[in-house]
């Protein structure tokens, strides 16, 4: 463990000292953001009377649109002078959202970050090749400083070149890839391309993989094609970035920092907290964040949260996979649908390639519309009968999620590539 301390604190005393730094924060952010004092008064609320979480309940949500409300320089608790560095997420529409740190919040972000490295397998002396973008996004120098706090050496390739990426992986010898999950199965479609044999001509041990949902068969894929193992990582650029929870060694549900970051779970649309163990949108707090304060910041990230202890003997609360965003939810025929649930229907089935994309289109919303890539040598193969591909994929869909489908095959390579986030669902009605 990188920081035994804090890893190692039992449930009830983890759940004293959130509670204990909560109030804290409460009052911190009373103090010194005008917002929050603004929706405390507004509410009722006195922030120096917060004894548990239920009188926490009482305060006010934070949402996406009030840390666009406070561009450019997002909702602030610290003088100018102070904030160390900024970084932002792109966002969809309009400005982008900003979000600042202290020298202390960095110090704590990379920090997390070792401690997230570590709790995956990474040690100090490991080679870590980190594919994902530097700059705004918080992937890359999250990685990056993560690493360095740890004692490994890092590789900052960064996103992209795909067949420099590769020679340096195979030259320098790196043990751990930081990438997306669908980046990494992008590496894994083009080494054999360049002439490499992953098994042979890497040394890939441990893979840190997040930024976007991603589903089992994906792993396996990843996994299998590396012979790694593929960890999983979440974080949000409003909460420092990446290192937010992570699947320790024993790969069951990830982590999530409960020292730092206190989490409730909410019925999504009523807004209702519910009990342990149930599942709904995850709601977060930071417990010292100065730069940038957030009480009960709704993520629309679905998920459910576990106290039990984990074989690992940390008891931080562990997230189940992320299967997707409240946002990203398909109504299709009355049934909801993720697009993490339609790949892993579509990776099971041999002959689909690891790459598709879901099309949601005003004119047929009662079925799913999928363009899926065959793969390579399933494709060249005499057994390939287009028809009868579509329909098994089509009936199998319809079987496991119970929705129709329209599949529409298409040419090994013909499905864009991303190098960051993949594009999986093309809303036609946005455009
Ligand atoms: O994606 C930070 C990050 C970088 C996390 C690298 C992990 C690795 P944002 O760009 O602000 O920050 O996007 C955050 O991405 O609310 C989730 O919807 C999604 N997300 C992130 N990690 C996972 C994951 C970074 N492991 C948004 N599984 C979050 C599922 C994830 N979704």
């Amino acid at each position: 463990m990188f920081d035994p301390a804090m890893e190692k604190l039992n449930k009830e005393d983890l759940q004293n000292l959130q509670l204990e730094r909560l109030k804290k924060m409460v009052k911190y952010a009373y103090d010194n953001v005008p917002m929050y004092k603004k929706r405390m008064n507004e509410a009722s609320v006195d922030p120096t009377k917060i004894a548990n979480l239920e009188d926490y309940a009482s305060i006010p949500f934070t949402v996406k649109d009030d840390l666009r409300d406070h561009y450019p320089y997002g909702i602030r608790a610290v003088p100018l002078e102070q904030i160390n560095r900024l970084h932002a997420s792109s966002g969809t529409t309009g400005k982008p959202t900003v979000v600042s740190y202290t020298t202390n919040d960095l110090n704590t972000w990379h920090r997390l970050m070792a401690r997230t490295y570590a709790a995956a397998g990474v040690e100090k002396g490991d080679i870590v090749q980190n594919t994902y973008g530097y700059g705004l996004f918080t992937g890359g120098l999250g990685f990056h400083y993560g690493a360095e706090v740890l004692g490994c050496t890092v590789i900052p390739t960064a996103t992209g070149n795909t067949k420099r990426q590769l020679m340096m992986a195979k030259d320098m010898g790196s043990t751990v890839l930081a990438a997306t999950p669908s980046y990494a199965l992008f590496l894994a479609e083009a080494a054999p391309k360049e002439g490499y044999d992953l098994k042979k001509d890497f040394k890939f041990r441990i893979g840190m993989f997040g930024a976007e949902p991603w589903s089992e068969e994906a792993r396996q894929r990843i996994e299998s094609a590396f012979g790694i193992r593929a960890n999983d990582v979440y974080g949000m650029s409003e909460l420092y970035g990446p290192g937010v929870a992570v699947e320790c060694v024993h790969q069951n549900g990830l982590h999530i920092w409960g020292d730092e970051f206190l989490v409730e779970v909410i019925d999504t649309d009523t807004g209702e907290v519910l009990p342990e163990g149930s599942h709904g949108e995850l709601v977060f707090t930071m417990l010292t964040r100065e730069a940038m304060p957030l009480l009960r910041y709704r993520s629309r990230d679905l998920a459910t949260v576990n106290w039990e202890e984990c074989e690992c003997g940390r008891y931080h609360p562990r997230i189940m996979r992320v299967k997707g965003r409240s946002d990203d939810m398909l109504i299709i025929g009355g049934v909801n649908v993720f697009p993490s649930q339609v790949e892993t229907v579509l990776m099971k089935m041999d002959g689909v390639s690891d790459h598709y994309q879901i099309i949601v289109d005003r004119d047929i919303l009662d079925k799913l519309h999928i363009k899926v890539e065959v793969e390579e040598s399933f494709f060249r193969s005499s057994e390939y009968n287009p028809e009868a591909f579509a329909k098994a994929l089509s009936e199998e869909l319809t079987a496991v999620m119970t929705v129709r489908a329209k599949i529409e095959l298409m040419d090994p390579g013909t499905i864009p590539r991303t190098e960051g986030k993949a594009k999986r669902v093309i809303d036609l009605r946005k455009q």
